[in-house]
């Protein structure tokens, strides 16, 4: 399963080759987050003003199929550019865990819903909760629904 357009590898070098090593090995290899063992997904979407494709590796955080996506860019004081992506093409979106990439649709999540998520997320990857400390804004969280 593929989207359609020009790919455009992402402007983190160890990202873009995390992605092209996880891709390579059908999810075998570059599968965790450094040398953490912290599974990844790989999540292909559509740039929001470019429209090129556009790849990036998040926590992989899991609950009875469905996934949620923590924009925190490491506590930065913006939110990462895919985010943006994601809220204008919900449902161009390709979530890889494991051999191939699968179609999702993509929703921002807020309230109790975020918070049940949130502590989904912080249990896989504590440091999330750092993250939140070190900016003022509320890092979004978005849920990934398998799309038929
Ligand atoms: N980032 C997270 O936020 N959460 C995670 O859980 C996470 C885990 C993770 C695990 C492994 C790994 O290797 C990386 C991980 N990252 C995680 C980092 C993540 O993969 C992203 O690199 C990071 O979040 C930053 O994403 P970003 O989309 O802000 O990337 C920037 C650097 C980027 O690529 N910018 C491009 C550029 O040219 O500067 C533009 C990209 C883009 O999408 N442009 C849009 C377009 O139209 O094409 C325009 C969007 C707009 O509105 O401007």
């Amino acid at each position: 399963m593929t989207l359609e357009g020009e790919y455009e590898p992402s402007a983190h070098e160890w990202v873009r080759n995390q992605v092209a090593e996880y891709e390579a090995s059908g999810g075998t290899r570059a599968n965790t987050l450094l040398d953490t063992g912290i599974p990844i997904v790989v999540v292909t979407m559509r740039g929001a003003k470019s429209g090129k494709i556009r790849k990036i590796a998040l926590m992989r955080v899991e609950h009875e199929g469905e996934y949620a996506f923590v924009a925190s860019a490491g506590g930065a004081p913006k939110h990462p550019v895919w985010y943006h992506n994601l809220l204008r093409h919900p449902d161009e979106v390709l979530l890889q865990d494991g051999p191939e990439p699968a179609p999702v649709t993509v929703r921002e999540i807020t309230g109790a819903e975020r918070e049940m998520w949130w502590s989904r997320a912080v249990s896989v990857y504590p440091p999330y909760e750092e993250y939140q400390s070190r900016t003022d804004r509320q890092i979004p969280v978005l849920v990934a629904s398998c799309r038929g």
